[in-house]
């Protein structure tokens, strides 16, 4: 069986040369022009970066490697007697574009269980912190604190060669996708449970997910773990130019090290206009529950949402930067909703159902969004708590766990390819004025 080193140093070359060529006979071409209006518009639909794993079109959605996610789902591997894509695989496939072998996805799955466990500093680190502490804040701190021990910056400063680059930045990216794992069960741990001096040790015939859920408590409901595997397969990865991805993308590129380049994503993540979005999905839809019941009327919901309007605030989970459709991440969290029975009937799921078949109408006649569709964070959280994980706040670090394995995938392209420091031009209102004049 080849490993992922031994298939991404097969590969690295002839993806090295694409990018040769591309710049030799491409280089001087245009993709468009940029706009005033782009410029102060937070950088909305300009081409500025180079990001292999996934492109987002904004009709159809996502796709990995050119596969859309039902055909991830088609063609990923999945744990022994289950259904839902093991992130393990989807980690493989972002890294290398090629769906792994099912031995290859089961040593892939031992290698990063065997990584899973975190340096005692660490450790200590994360008990130190006050319980009250956001999650995501305490997420940050543990995944910087892992720069600890990085390959890649040790190698760094021992003068390794650029072309060695990526190899490192490998072994670093595949200790903090599985040690993230780690980090958000103990953080769990000790922010709602009493602590995690008796947190289950990793069981290594297991993987990142069924590991995760025991570790948090729930790892004998089945759904649960297929939910978690599915839930970490899904935020991987959504092209380069969203916050989380371009901050690795960002931080990276001043050869910062894996845990350092993640770390400061998940500071983007928790922002309530991205990752953090979920959890105000789910105060959002227990707050319409608590208001009009289980089984509110459309029109009911309707006038909810115009009442949340009409306040000055957004809806959370829907609306997104680049999509203009529902979101197919959203469809996939809803299909497993609707075909387990038991989160079927669960009458904040269906909240979220109700709530799905009214918002773009009222998001259009409201004039203000350009896309009136659900995006990914207006699902999962439903799923999350239904199956007992309902302390809201927590529910950006699953996101984090999932959005370390796209990132990080790109990152450990980025040093393969070589590229740049990233520097765009900023420009003031005077030095615009003077441009357009
Ligand atoms: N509810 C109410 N108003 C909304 C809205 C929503 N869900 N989505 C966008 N709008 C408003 C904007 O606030 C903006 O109003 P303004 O002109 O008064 O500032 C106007 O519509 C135009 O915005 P846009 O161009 O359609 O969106 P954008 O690209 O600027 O922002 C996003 C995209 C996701 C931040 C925005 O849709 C939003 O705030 N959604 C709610 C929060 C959310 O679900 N975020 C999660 C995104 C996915 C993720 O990263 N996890």
């Amino acid at each position: 069986v080849s490993t992922i080193r031994e298939t991404l140093k097969e590969i690295i070359p002839e993806r090295q040369a694409l990018l040769k060529q591309i710049k030799s006979e491409h280089g001087a071409k245009t993709l468009g022009n940029v706009t005033v209006e782009q410029v102060v518009g937070g950088g909305r639909g300009i081409k500025f970066m180079l990001w292999d794993p996934s492109v987002l079109d904004a009709e159809e959605g996502i796709r990995f490697w050119g596969r859309s996610i039902p055909e991830c789902q088609r063609d990923l591997p999945t744990a022994p007697g289950g259904q839902e894509i093991l992130p393990e695989a989807m980690f493989w496939y972002l890294l290398t574009g090629k769906v792994p072998t099912a031995e290859q996805t089961k040593q892939f799955q031992e290698e990063l269980v065997s990584r899973s466990e975190l340096p005692a500093h660490v450790e200590k680190v994360l008990d130190s912190l006050p319980k009250t502490l956001h999650p995501m804040t305490q997420f940050v701190i543990g995944v910087a604190a892992l720069n600890h021990d990085s390959q890649f910056a040790a190698r760094y400063k021992a003068g390794m060669k650029k072309a060695e680059y990526w190899e490192p930045a490998l072994e670093d990216s595949l200790d903090c996708v599985a040690k993230s794992f780690t980090i958000a069960a103990r953080i769990y741990l000790h922010s709602y449970k009493d602590g995690a001096a008796n947190m289950a040790p990793v069981d290594k015939t297991k993987d990142l997910s069924a590991n995760f859920a025991t570790q948090i408590g729930f790892g004998d409901s089945e759904g649960f773990v297929e939910l978690i595997r599915l839930y970490n397969s899904l935020h991987t990865d959504h092209e380069g130019g969203n916050v989380s991805a371009h901050t690795t993308h960002l931080v990276g590129s001043a050869l910062s090290d894996p845990f350092l380049s993640y770390s400061a994503a998940l500071g983007g993540l928790a922002g309530p206009l991205h990752g953090l979005a979920n959890q105000e999905v789910l105060r959002f839809i227990l707050g319409m529950q608590k208001e009009l019941g289980d089984s509110p009327s459309d029109e009911q919901i309707v006038q909810y949402i115009w009442k949340t309007l009409n306040s000055g605030q957004v809806i959370p989970g829907y609306g997104h930067a680049v999509l203009r459709k529902p979101d197919p991440r959203f469809a996939a969290l809803r299909e497993f909703g609707n075909k387990h029975p038991e989160t079927a009937n669960d009458p904040v799921f269906r909240m979220v159902d109700s709530l799905f078949k009214v918002a773009p109408g009222v998001l259009t006649e409201h004039g203000k969004t350009k896309n009136p569709f659900p995006n990914v964070d207006a699902a999962s959280g439903s799923l999350l708590y239904h199956y007992g994980l309902t302390q809201f706040p927590y529910y950006t670090v699953t996101f984090g766990t999932s959005r370390a394995i796209g990132a990080l995938s790109q990152y450990v392209w980025d040093r393969a390819l070589g590229l740049p420091i990233e520097r765009p031009k900023s420009l003031s209102m005077e030095a615009i004025l003077k441009l357009v004049k």
